[in-house]
C-alpha cells in the first residue's frame, strides 16, 4: 500500500481524505513514532495516545485560521508529522533539529513554545478574545490532559471563559494518567463521568443521533437539530463545567476519528465555550507502553523483542543526584516523624516511588499544582512539621509568590529540593533549571545551596532540616560524582576549599565542581597552579573565602550551571563590592542572558564553556590578562 504520511505537506490535505485514509495515516504516524522513539529518549506514551485526536482536529478545522494550543506541549509529535516536518522528524530533540515541544520558529501551526502544564485554556481564551476584537470569525481550541486539568490556572481560565461567553473549545484529553496515575478530587469526578451508566447512556444516545448524520456536507437543519439535542444531552453530564458556563459533551472515544470529527463539527456551531471530554489511552497501539505508561512517559532507548516486549538498551550503574536525594529524604523520614515530602505530580521523575510506598501518610502528591504544593508545605511547617518540597527547578517557577509570601515572609522552614537544576539538555528552553539561584536568593529568610557532589546532598538536607528558615538545595539531572576527600561538615555560609593554587582559583557552585577539578588538573600539568573551591552556598555567600581569593589570587573564575544574571557569580561580585574589594580579575562562566536550545548535555556544556575544556580556557585567558605568561 502506498504510504500517505510522507506525502502530507499540509494538514489541509487531510480534509480531503476518507476515514479509511485517515486511519491509515494514524497507523503510519504510530509506526514512525515507535521506530524513532525507541532510539532516543523522548515523550512516547502521550504522543501515541493523541494520534487520532490530532488527525480529527486537523482534518476538521484549519489551524492557520483557527487556533490550537496543546497543553504542556509534550504530545505535539503527531502534529509535527502532518505539518510539513515529516522529513526532519528524525532530528527531533537533537542539536539543530526539531524541538520536542511546540516551536513557533518551526511552524505556524505551533502557536506557543510550551513545556509547562496548565496554561492552554488561558491562552486559548486570550486568543479568542484577541481574535474577537480583531473581528476574526475563527475558532479557538485548547487540548488539555486530565493531569494538567486540576492546575489552578485552568479554573481561572474556565471562570473567565464562562463570563466572556467565549466561542471556543476545550478538549479534555482524559487518559486517566498524569505521568503517574492522576490524583485528587477532579480525577475522581472524571472517573465518575467516565463510568456512570447514565452518562454513558447519554453518550450513546448522542453518538447514535450523530451516526445518522453523514460526516461531510450535513444539511444545516439537521445540524441545528443535532446541536440542540446535543446541548440537551450535555446538560445531563459534566454539571461542574456547565455551572461555569461551558456546554459539556462526552465522554467520547478519542481513538475513533469519525466520532471525534462529528463532535468537532457539531460543537463549532455553538456560541459560547464548550468542553469536549475525550477518552484516550496513553501508549495506544504499542502494547508495552499501553501496559506501563508511567515508564513509557519518556523511556530510555529500547529494543522490541520478538514477543513484543520492550527491552532497555542500556542502564547506568552510577547513582544519579535524584536517587541520592531520594535516599537522603527517606533516611530523614525514618529518623524524624515530622518530615514530610510533597511532590507536584513528579513522583516518577523524582524517583520517589519507594518513599511513597514506605511513608504513605507523609508522602503527598498534590498533582500539577505547584503553587498549592508550596502553600500546602507552608501550612504544614506552620504547625511544626518539616516539609520537603521535592520539585524540578523549572516547575517551581510556577509558585514564585507562594515562596515569597507563604514561606519566606512567614519565616517558615520549608526545604526545597530542586531537581533538574542546571541544563537539562534535550528538553530545551522550557525545562532548563537555570534561573533558580537568581530567583531564590533575592528573598530574605531563604538559604540557597548547591551540592558539589553526592556527599554534599545528604549533608545539606540534614543541615536544612535543622535550620530555622527555608532552604533550597539544587542539583542536576545527571549522575553524581563522589569526590574523595576528608568531608567538611556543612556550615551556614561556608565553602569548602579542595585545593589551593598559587596563581588563581576556580570557585565552582554545584555540579560544575567535578569539571572544575578536571580543568585545574589539566592546567597544573601546563604549569598554571589553580586551586578549586566548592562554593556550597549561594546565599549566604562565603565572604571570607571571597576576601581570601581577591586578596591573594591573581584571578578567580566562578562557574555555575545557572544564569549569570542574578546567579552565583553575581552574588560573588556583589559581596566583593560590599567589601570594597576589586573584582576586575574575576571571570564568570554560566548561562548568558538568552534561552538555551535543546541539545545533548555535552554539547550544551561545550557551547557555554561549562565543560572542563571551557573552564580551563577561561582560566588561561584570565591568566593571560594578568600577564602570567601562559600560551593561550
Ligand atoms: C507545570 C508543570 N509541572 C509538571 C510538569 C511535568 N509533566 C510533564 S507531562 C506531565 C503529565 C501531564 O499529564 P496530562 O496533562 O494528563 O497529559 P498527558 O501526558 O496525558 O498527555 C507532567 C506532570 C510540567 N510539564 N509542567
Amino acid at each position: 500500500m502506498t504510504k500517505l504520511l510522507p506525502t502530507i505537506q499540509s494538514p489541509l490535505q487531510l480534509h480531503e481524505m476518507s476515514l479509511e485514509q485517515l486511519d491509515q495515516v494514524a497507523a503510519e504516524i504510530r509506526e514512525t513514532l515507535c521506530n524513532l522513539l525507541s532510539l532516543r529518549a523522548a515523550h512516547f506514551a502521550s504522543n501515541l495516545g493523541v494520534v487520532e485526536l490530532t488527525l480529527a482536529l486537523h482534518s476538521t478545522y484549519d489551524f492557520l485560521q483557527d487556533r490550537l494550543i496543546w497543553d504542556t506541549g509534550h504530545q505535539i509529535y503527531p502534529q509535527k508529522l502532518i505539518t510539513g516536518r515529516y522529513d526532519e522528524f528524525h532530528t527531533i530533540r537533537t542539536k539543530g533539529g526539531l524541538m520536542g515541544y511546540p516551536n513557533p520558529a518551526e511552524s505556524d501551526y505551533d502557536l506557543f513554545m510550551t513545556g509547562h502544564a496548565g496554561c492552554s485554556v488561558s491562552t486559548a481564551v486570550g486568543l479568542r478574545s484577541g481574535d474577537d476584537i480583531m473581528g476574526r470569525d475563527n475558532y479557538s481550541v485548547a487540548v488539555i490532559g486530565d493531569g494538567a486539568f486540576p492546575s489552578g490556572i485552568v479554573m481561572e481560565a474556565i471562570n473567565n471563559a464562562g463570563e466572556l461567553n467565549s466561542k471556543m473549545l476545550v478538549v479534555l484529553n482524559d487518559n486517566e494518567m498524569s505521568i503517574c496515575p492522576r490524583v485528587g478530587g477532579i480525577a475522581s469526578y472524571l472517573d465518575r463521568l467516565r463510568s456512570n451508566k447514565f452518562y454513558t447512556g447519554v453518550k450513546n444516545e448522542v453518538v447514535n443521533m450523530l451516526n445518522k448524520v453523514p460526516v461531510f456536507g450535513d444539511p444545516t437543519e439537521r445540524m441545528l437539530f443535532q446541536i440542540k439535542e446535543g446541548v440537551k444531552a450535555g446538560l445531563h453530564g459534566g454539571m461542574m463545567f456547565e455551572e461555569f458556563g461551558f456546554k459539556y459533551f462526552g465522554p467520547i472515544d478519542g481513538h475513533d476519528i469519525g466520532v471525534v470529527k462529528k463532535y468537532l463539527k457539531m460543537v463549532r456551531e455553538i456560541d459560547g465555550p464548550v468542553l469536549l471530554h475525550v477518552i484516550t489511552k496513553k501508549g495506544h497501539g504499542f502494547q508495552p507502553a499501553a501496559e506501563d505508561p508511567v515508564y513509557f512517559h519518556t523511556p530510555a532507548p529500547f529494543e522490541t523483542a520478538e514477543d513484543g516486549q520492550a527491552i532497555p538498551k542500556s542502564t547506568s550503574s552510577t547513582k544519579s543526584y535524584t536517587n541520592h536525594a531520594r535516599d537522603a529524604i527517606a533516611d530523614q523520614m525514618r529518623h524524624n516523624e515530622r518530615v514530610t515530602v510533597i511532590t507536584a505530580a513528579m513522583c516518577q521523575g523524582n524517583k520517589l516511588e519507594p518513599v511513597r510506598e514506605e511513608f504513605p501518610d507523609r508522602f503527598f502528591d498534590v498533582g500539577i499544582c505547584e503553587s498549592h504544593a508550596v502553600a500546602f508545605a507552608a501550612g504544614q511547617a506552620k504547625v511544626g512539621l518539616r516539609p520537603i518540597v521535592d520539585i524540578y527547578s523549572t516547575f517551581l517557577q510556577r509558585s514564585y509568590d507562594q515562596i515569597f509570601q507563604e514561606v519566606c515572609l512567614q519565616k517558615l522552614p520549608v526545604t526545597f529540593m530542586l531537581d533538574r537544576g542546571g541544563l537539562t539538555a534535550n528538553d530545551g528552553p522550557t525545562h532548563h533549571g537555570t534561573f533558580d539561584f537568581g530567583y531564590m536568593r533575592v528573598f530574605p529568610n531563604m538559604v540557597v545551596m548547591a551540592p558539589g557532589d553526592a556527599n554534599d546532598i545528604g549533608a545539606m538536607l540534614d543541615f536544612s532540616l535543622n535550620h530555622d528558615t527555608a532552604c533550597s538545595i539544587r542539583y542536576p539531572k545527571t549522575n553524581a560524582a563522589e569526590i574523595s576527600r576528608e568531608l567538611v561538615p556543612i556550615e551556614l555560609g561556608k565553602s569548602e576549599t579542595l585545593s589551593k593554587g598559587a596563581d588563581g582559583t576556580i570557585v565552582a557552585c554545584g555540579i560544575s565542581l567535578q569539571l572544575a577539578m578536571e580543568a585545574a588538573q589539566a592546567l597544573r600539568e601546563e604549569g598554571l597552579d589553580v586551586g578549586v573551591v566548592n562554593a556550597r552556598f549561594v546565599k549566604p555567600i562565603d565572604t571570607e573565602m571571597i576576601r581570601r581569593c581577591l586578596e591573594n589570587d591573581k584571578f578567580v573564575v566562578t562557574v555555575e550551571e545557572a544564569n549569570l544574571m542574578g546567579g552565583f557569580g553575581s552574588a560573588f561580585l556583589e559581596a566583593a563590592n560590599e567589601m570594597r574589594l576589586s573584582a576586575v580579575n574575576v571571570h564568570r562562566i554560566g548561562v548568558p542572558d538568552e534561552f538555551v536550545e535543546h541539545q545533548d548535555r555535552s554539547e550544551v556544556l561545550a557551547e557555554l564553556k561549562l565543560d572542563a575544556d571551557g573552564i580551563a580556557e577561561t582560566c588561561r585567558a584570565a591568566a593571560k590578562q594578568v600577564k602570567l605568561g601562559v600560551k593561550v
